[in-house]
This record gives C-alpha cells, sequence and structure tokens, in this order.
C-alpha cells in the first residue's frame, strides 16, 4: 500500500498547496491527476474519462459555502476514485451453504497458496471451521507449503505428496475434509497460455462443482490484471478477484480499475506475506486512506453538515423556524464536534455576534436541549405556542432535568427566531454571490 499511497498523498499535497482554482490551475492539477494514474498504471482510456470527468465536475459544480474550493476538489477526487475501483458497495463473502467450496486460481507465482492460507485465517476469525486442499502436482514443495501454513493456523489439511492426479486429489479432499463449513481448494500456477493447465482447472471445477472460483492476480502487472482475469474467464466463471502483493507496487491501483472494468468483483487484497495480512476490500475505505483518511473523515462530515445546515437554513427562510427545525439543527450539530469549528460556517456576520462564552455554554447544554426536545410532543414541537406550565412541568420530568432548564431552552430558542431575520438577509447575500 505504500507506494501507491505515497503516489496519491503526493497529488494531494499539491493540490492542497493551490492558492486559488482558475482555468491554469485546474489544467495543471488535471495533468497531475493523469500522471498520478498513470504511474498507478490505471488503463489509459480510464485515465482519459477520468480526468475529463473530474474536470467537468470542477468547473460545474459549486462547492457549498464554507468548503474551500481546493477541499471540494479533493472530495470530488474521492467520489470519482471510488466509482474507478470498483464502486459504492464492497462485495462480502459470504458462505451460503456447508461445506461452502472455494476454488482458488491463477497465473504462476500470483499468491494463491499464501491467500488460501490467508482466507481460511480470515473466515476461521470469523467462527467458520474451514479445511484447505492442496492439489499442485507441478510443483513438489506445494504440498509442503500449504501443509505447513495449515498446521500454523489450525486448519485441517488433505494433500498427496506424491499425487499424479489433481482432479482426483480435488475430489478426495472434499470427501475427507465434509465436516467443515468452508474448503478451500488451492490449485497448481499456470501461465495464461498453458492451455493444458487451464483445462484442468475447469476440470477440477467440473468435478467439484464449487460455491465461488476465486482469481488470485498479483498486483504488479497493473492493467494486465483485465487481461487475466478475462482469460480464465473463458474457461470457467469468476466469482470473485484477490489482488495480492499490495503493498510491494503503485501499480495496484492501476489492477483494482482495470478489474473493476472487467465487471469482476475485488474482494480482498493481500498487503504483505503473513497470513494476517489479508483485508476485506471496500473502495470507499480503500479510497480515502490513499487520500488520507483523517482528514478526508472531516471534509466529508463537513459537506455533510453544510448540506444539512442549508436545509434548515431554507426552513427558517420559509418561515417555519418552529422547535422542530430547533430539533433538527442540533441533532446535526451534536454530529459534528467542537461547536467553535461549526460556527466558522455560519454566515460571517452572525457568526462574529457569538461570542466564545456563549459557545461553550451551548456546546454543554447541547445534550440537555436534545434530551428536552425529545419529550416533547410532535404537536408542541410544531406550535411552541401552547408550551404552558404544565406542559414544561411534564417535559422537565421526561427529560430529568427542571422547568428552569426547559425555559431556559425556550429562551434561547425565541433568540434564535428573532435572529433570524438577520439570517434571512445574510443567506441572501450568499446566495447571491
Ligand atoms: N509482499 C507480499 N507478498 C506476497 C503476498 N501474497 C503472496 N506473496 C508472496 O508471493 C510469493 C508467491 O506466493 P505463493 O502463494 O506461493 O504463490 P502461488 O500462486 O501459490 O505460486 P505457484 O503455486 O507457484 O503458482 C511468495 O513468496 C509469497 O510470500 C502479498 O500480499 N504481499
Ligand atoms: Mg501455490
Amino acid at each position: 500500500m505504500k507506494a501507491l499511497t505515497e503516489l496519491f498523498s503526493k497529488l494531494v499535497d499539491k493540490i492542497r498547496g493551490v492558492e486559488y482554482i482558475d482555468e491554469a490551475t485546474l489544467q495543471e492539477i488535471a495533468r497531475e491527476i493523469q500522471r498520478t494514474l498513470l504511474k498507478a498504471d490505471v488503463p489509459l482510456d480510464l485515465v482519459k474519462t477520468f480526468t475529463d470527468n473530474a474536470v467537468k465536475r470542477i468547473r460545474e459544480e459549486k462547492p457549498p459555502a464554507g468548503i474551500p474550493p481546493r477541499e471540494y476538489l479533493i472530495y470530488v477526487l474521492y467520489e470519482e476514485l471510488v466509482k474507478l475501483m470498483g464502486g459504492e458497495q464492497p462485495a462480502e463473502f459470504k458462505p451460503t451453504k456447508k461445506p461452502y467450496i472455494v476454488l482458488l486460481l491463477g497465473v504462476e507465482g500470483s499468491g494463491k497458496t499464501t491467500t488460501s492460507a490467508k482466507l481460511a485465517r480470515y473466515l476461521m476469525k470469523r467462527g467458520y471451521k474451514v479445511g484447505m486442499v492442496e492439489t499442485d502436482t507441478i510443483r513438489p514443495a506445494a504440498f509442503d507449503q500449504l501443509k505447513q501454513l495449515a498446521e500454523k493456523i489450525g486448519a485441517p489439511f488433505y494433500g498427496e505428496r506424491d499425487g499424479k492426479d489433481a482432479v482426483e486429489i480435488a475430489r478426495r479432499g472434499v470427501t475427507n475434509l465434509k465436516g467443515v463449513d468452508v474448503l478451500i481448494i488451492d490449485t497448481a500456477g499456470r501461465h495464461r497460455n498453458e492451455e493444458a493447465l487451464l483445462q484442468e482447472v475447469k476440470a477440477i471445477y467440473d468435478a467439484v462443482n464449487p460455491d465461488e472460483v476465486v482469481l488470485v492476480v498479483d498486483a504488479t502487472v497493473g492493467k494486465l490484471a483485465a487481461a487475466q482475469a478475462e482469460a480464465f474467464m473463458k474457461y470457467l466463471p469468476i466469482h470473485t478477484v484477490i489482488i495480492t502483493k499490495m503493498d510491494s507496487t503503485a501499480r495496484g491501483g492501476g489492477a483494482l480499475a482495470a478489474v473493476a472494468k472487467t465487471g469482476a468483483r475485488v474482494k480482498f487484497i493481500g498487503v504483505g506475506e503473513d497470513v494476517e495480512e489479508l483485508e476485506p476490500f471496500n473502495p470507499r475505505k480503500f479510497v480515502a486512506r490513499l487520500l488520507g483518511m483523517g482528514d478526508l473523515d472531516a471534509l466529508l462530515e463537513k459537506i455533510k453538515a453544510v448540506f444539512e445546515e442549508e436545509e434548515v437554513l431554507e426552513e427558517i427562510e420559509s418561515g417555519r423556524l418552529d422547535l422542530l427545525t430547533f430539533k433538527k439543527q442540533i441533532d446535526s450539530l451534536m454530529k459534528l464536534g467542537p461547536l467553535s469549528k461549526v460556527f466558522q460556517l455560519l454566515p460571517g456576520g452572525l457568526a462574529a455576534k457569538i461570542s466564545e462564552e456563549q459557545i461553550e455554554l451551548s456546546q454543554k447544554n447541547l445534550k440537555k436541549w436534545r434530551a428536552i426536545l425529545s419529550s416533547m410532543t410532535m404537536e408542541e414541537l410544531k406550535n411552541p405556542d401552547i408550551l404552558n406550565a404544565s406542559r414544561i412541568r411534564r417535559i422537565a420530568l421526561g427529560a430529568g432535568v427542571t422547568p428552569k432548564d426547559v425555559k431556559e431552552m425556550l429562551t434561547v430558542y425565541e433568540n434564535l427566531k428573532k435572529m433570524s431575520k438577520t439570517l434571512k438577509r445574510q443567506m441572501r447575500l450568499r446566495m447571491a454571490r
């Protein structure tokens, strides 16, 4: 991951470094995006459409208020990269019957045997009983390799050291390890053109009728991963792809993009030689990490909050600042953390009117207010005017506070309502900008 992460963090640093985004800067950033993707070995046609799309969005979309254009640019980059790497939904690995038979295949040295053990370990940690079968009769050491890994993680193993017939070994493996939840069958390495070996995999497939066929691809092949996947797909259905050695090359980015384009789903990535070093592949989390997770999280939250804030402002403008709106606003504030940050997002004039003490006080009060508002009926939230002494007593009791607390909150609400006139004007000014 290191090489790829470094590549993208350089890009992000570059974008963060720009003062403002004019056409020349945008062109420069577009070229930088292209260079980065090409270095990650993303196929040229994908690089081109990616960059065109991103630039178009940056030109046409207005960043929400309070979000600097360059931050919004990173957000657009993030969203587009998620699409490039396989989209929104992470594909889950879920055994649906017992035994669930998994067949691993891939070219020579791609990491099949190691990945068999990693996948077994992953599933065992989640409570599955997993058995492993070695069918490699080509490389003499393969039997020992998987057997040792099986012993290391404590999984039942079947193999035949001097076996000659991979199909028969697979069959006997299935019979011998019947009691497990998941059965992982490792196969011999093969080059794409070795017709005989591909035929053998197909014969194993026909013999054991696996529930999931997993193609193991080495990240260092980069964009060629697509051709590899397609070659195998001619012989048998590929349900899942695992990309190994993501830790050792930036080309893994290209491999992911290329595989995504074939329509195959990447479910895991291998990030090291150890049996623990297998990660479920989640495009969102993966891209977030590429771009510097911490920062990005904060930015995504901020953008969401601004959109929510704008919704509330719209309600205020339409003259509906009732307690329900007030409650929504408090809910969205509570999701955001430090209030001082939030107030910075408010229209300038308004933010200046709010003192540090007020901010601190509000922070403390938010929880209390939310409890109070949650004790109100919908009728009360929509018509605060009906709140009389006896209703206030009931609400205080429900929220575990004093009637004085309820009245205090109502005062704040009334003030806010008065302020909403200013807010309206501020908002129009901002919209006009
Ligand atoms: N750095 C790194 N190395 C890996 C990863 N996965 C596998 N390897 C290494 O890649 C080499 C080949 O792995 P194997 O599991 O033997 O590959 P194979 O596909 O079974 O190989 P054949 O059976 O010979 O075709 C070994 O040295 C592994 O340790 C990974 O995610 N990261
Ligand atoms: Mg092997």
